[in-house]
C-alpha cells in the first residue's frame, strides 16, 4: 500500500499527511479479529412454534449435533420458555450457544396471552443487561449476554394462511427482536402450494404491519446474496439428523415409502439457504441489530421512563446529576405526599373508632341504667312479698299462740273430769266408762 493512501482526513480542521513508510497500525483489524476470537462469541436463538413443530429437530440440524431436550406434551397449562446453553467449538473460534424453545405454545384453547411470556421473557434479558451496564463495576466482556439475537418463527405448514396466533405474536415480538418466518416440516406440503403460500404468507405480514428481519444489503460483500435470499422468505425447512446413503455419500434425509427429502438439497427444501443466512452470513448482523436497535430501544424507553433524557425543554444537555436530583426531588415529594395521605387516613380511622366506641359506651350505660332500674323495682318487689309474708308469719304466730292457750286450757278442766272417773271405776270395776 502506498505511503499516500494511507493517510486520512477527519473533518474540516484535519490535515491529510503522507507516510513516508510502514508503521504498522494497519494491522489494526487483524488485533480486533485475534481480540474476538480469544475472548469467543455468543449468539442466542429462540424457537417459537406450536408443540412438535420440528424445532429441536431443527436446532440438531442446523448445529449437526444432538442437543439435549424431551419433547413437550399438549397438556401445558400454559406457555413457558426452555433455555439450554452449550460452549461449541469450531475450528479455533468458541462459540456459547443459547437454544430457547418455546413450550406449550398453541396448545391451550384461550391463547390470548400466549406471547406474553415470550416477551417477557425478551424484555428480562434485555434488563439483565441493562443492569450490568448501569453498574458502577461493571463486566461486559465477561459478561454472558443472553439477550436474543435471532428469533426463528415456526409456521405450521398448512398452506392456507397464517394463524392469527402466529400474526399477533410475530406482531408483539418485531421490535424486540430479529424475527426469521420459517415454514416447518415443509416436506407436508407440495411444491405448488408452497409457492402459494410463501407468498400469501409474506402479504399477510405485509398487510398487518410485521416487521421481520431482513438480511443486510448495505454490504457490497453480501448484497446480492443477501437480496436474492430476502426473496426467498419464509424459507421453507426440513430437519432431521438421520443420514441415509444416497449415491455414495451419507446425507441427512427423510425416509419415506415414495421417496426420499434431502434436508440440504436445494431442489427439496431451503434448509441450506437458513444455515447461510443464519449462521455463515449474518450471524454478525443479527447480533449487531439486536445491540443497536432492539436493545437500544429498550434501554431509551427504559431510562426515558425513569426520567433520563438527553436535553431539557430548552434544548441544553441534560445533566445525569440533575436528572437524578429531580428524580429523586419527585420521589421524596410522592413519599410525603403518600406518608400524609396515610397520615389523613389514620387520623380518620381513630376518629371513627372513637365514635364507635363513644356509641358503645352510650349504649352499655343506657343498657346499665335499664338494667338498675329493674333490679331496684325487683328489689322492690320483694321487699314488699318480704313485708307481707312477715305479717303473715306474725299473724300466724299470734293465732299459734292463742290456740296453744285454749288448749292447755281446756287439757287442765279435762284433766280433773279422767281423775274422778277412775275413782269410780275402782270402786265398781263392772260400771262401763264408754
Ligand atoms: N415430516 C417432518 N417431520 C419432522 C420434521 N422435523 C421434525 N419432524 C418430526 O416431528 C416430530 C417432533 O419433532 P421435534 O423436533 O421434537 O419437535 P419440537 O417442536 O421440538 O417439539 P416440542 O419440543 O415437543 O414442542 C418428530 O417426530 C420429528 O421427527 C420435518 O421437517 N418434517
Ligand atoms: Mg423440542
Amino acid at each position: 500500500m502506498a505511503a499516500t493512501d494511507i493517510a486520512r482526513q477527519v473533518g474540516e480542521g484535519c490535515r491529510t499527511v503522507p507516510l513516508a513508510g510502514h508503521v504498522g497500525f494497519d494491522s489494526l483489524p487483524d488485533q480486533l479479529v485475534n481480540k474476538s476470537v480469544s475472548q469467543g462469541f455468543c449468539f442466542n436463538i429462540l424457537c417459537v412454534g406450536e408443540t412438535g413443530l420440528g424445532k429441536s429437530t431443527l436446532m440438531d440440524t442446523l448445529f449437526n449435533t444432538k442437543f439435549e431436550g424431551e419433547p413437550a406434551t399438549h397438556t401445558q397449562p400454559g406457555v413457558q420458555l426452555r433455555s439450554n446453553t452449550y460452549d461449541l467449538q469450531e475450528s479455533n473460534v468458541g462459540l456459547k450457544l443459547t437454544i430457547v424453545s418455546t413450550v406449550g405454545f398453541g396448545d391451550q384453547i384461550n391463547k390470548e396471552d400466549s406471547y406474553k411470556p415470550i416477551v417477557e421473557f425478551i424484555d428480562a434479558q434485555f434488563e439483565a443487561y441493562l443492569q450490568e451496564e448501569l453498574k458502577i463495576r461493571r463486566v461486559l466482556h465477561t459478561y454472558h449476554d443472553s439477550r436474543i439475537h435471532a428469533c426463528l418463527y415456526f409456521i405450521a405448514p398448512t398452506g392456507h394462511s397464517l394463524k392469527s396466533l402466529d400474526l399477533v405474536t410475530m406482531k408483539k415480538l418485531d421490535s424486540k427482536v430479529n424475527i426469521i418466518p420459517i415454514i416447518a416440516k415443509s416436506d407436508a406440503i407440495s411444491k405448488s402450494e408452497l409457492t402459494k403460500f410463501k407468498i400469501k404468507i409474506t402479504s399477510e405480514l405485509v398487510s398487518n404491519g410485521v416487521q421481520i428481519y431482513q438480511f443486510p444489503t448495505d454490504d457490497e460483500s453480501v448484497a446480492e446474496i443477501n437480496g436474492t435470499m430476502n426473496a426467498h422468505l419464509p424459507f421453507a425447512v426440513i430437519g432431521s439428523t438421520e443420514e441415509l446413503k444416497i449415491g455414495n455419500k451419507m446425507m441427512k434425509a427423510r425416509q419415506y415409502p415414495w421417496g426420499t427429502v434431502q434436508v440440504e438439497n436445494e431442489a427439496h427444501c431451503d434448509f441450506v439457504k437458513l444455515r447461510e443466512m443464519l449462521i455463515r452470513v449474518n450471524m454478525e448482523d443479527l447480533r449487531e441489530q439486536t445491540h443497536s436497535r432492539h436493545y437500544e430501544l429498550y434501554r431509551r424507553c427504559k431510562l426515558e421512563e425513569m426520567g433520563f433524557k438527553d436535553t431539557d425543554p430548552d434544548s441544553k444537555p441534560f445533566s445525569l446529576q440533575e436528572t437524578y436530583e429531580a428524580k429523586r426531588n419527585e420521589f421524596l415529594g410522592e413519599l410525603q405526599k403518600k406518608e400524609e395521605e396515610m397520615r389523613q387516613m389514620f387520623v380518620q380511622r381513630v376518629k371513627e373508632k372513637e365514635a364507635e366506641l363513644k356509641e358503645a359506651e352510650k349504649e352499655l350505660h343506657e343498657k346499665f341504667d335499664r338494667l338498675k332500674k329493674l333490679h331496684q323495682d325487683e328489689k322492690k318487689k320483694l321487699e314488699d312479698k318480704k313485708k307481707s309474708l312477715d305479717d303473715e308469719v306474725n299473724a300466724f304466730k299470734q293465732r299459734k299462740t292463742a290456740a296453744e292457750l285454749l288448749q292447755s286450757q281446756g287439757s287442765q278442766a279435762g284433766g280433773s273430769q279422767t281423775l274422778k272417773r277412775d275413782k269410780e271405776k275402782k270402786n265398781n270395776p263392772w260400771l262401763c266408762t264408754e
